[in-house]
């Protein structure tokens, strides 16, 4: 089954069970534009998940690890996540330029600028501003911006770079509303609960993508 270009809606597969995640994969590929691993996954299947996951899709796969180490320590582990197929590694900024670059020189990386908890407020949100200068300077592919905060999705719209991509998290089990953080200036919803915890993962990824496109 091979996924859609057209969609603006990542799957955050946040399952241990590589049997479920592969199930729950396949009966949403047709909706998503690409499959967000996280360590839930890789810690209940190992890293072989993101290699499963990519022949049985076809679809981009996201290796969110969120790596927030020094340069060297980023470049290993980055350097196998990559071999094992990751078409993308969402990487923290706030640990310096150098880190991030490290990621970069590998492959196509996702930033974190502000993330869709409460908690955000405490210590990432008062560095947004840097972090999205960050961005600016370094070009990655895209940022992670809270979908549960519009209005903060507009703001960074506002200081980024067109070229790089907004990807939210925060649709659905978090508050987040996907019709209005795509009206904000996101590029891309992603959603874990709303569609791999509900009855029918498939049905649930349907409706997602049919509200994405009336946007
Ligand atoms: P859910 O839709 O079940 O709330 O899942 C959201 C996903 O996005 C999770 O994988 C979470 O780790 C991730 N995420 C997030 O929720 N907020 C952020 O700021 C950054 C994230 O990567």
């Amino acid at each position: 089954m091979s996924g859609n270009n057209e969609s603006r809606l990542i799957l955050a597969l946040d399952v241990y069970e590589r049997e479920r995640a592969l199930k729950i994969a396949e009966q949403t590929a047709e909706y998503l534009w690409a499959i967000k691993v996280n360590w839930p996954l890789i810690i209940g299947s190992g890293l072989g998940i993101v290699t499963e996951l990519k022949d049985a899709t076809g679809l981009p796969i996201i290796a969110d690890l969120k790596l927030a180490d020094i340069p060297n320590t980023n470049r290993l582990i980055a350097s196998r996540v990559f071999e094992a197929g990751a078409d993308y590694i969402i990487a923290h900024g706030f640990v310096g330029s150098d880190s991030v670059r490290a990621v970069m020189e590998l492959g196509k990386t996702i930033i974190v600028v502000e993330m869709s908890h409460p908690g955000a407020k405490e210590f990432i949100q008062p560095a947004t501003d840097k972090l999205v200068e960050l961005a600016n300077r370094l070009e990655p592919f895209g940022v992670i911006a809270p979908a549960t905060r519009p209005e903060r999705v507009a703001y960074i719209r506002s200081r980024l770079n067109s070229e790089v991509k907004i990807l939210t998290p925060g649709v659905g089990a978090q508050g987040g509303k996907a019709g209005e953080v795509l009206k904000a200036g996101a590029d891309y919803i992603i959603v874990g609960r709303s569609i791999y915890a509900s009855e029918n993962p498939r049905e649930s990824a349907r409706r997602l993508y049919e509200e994405t496109m009336e946007v």
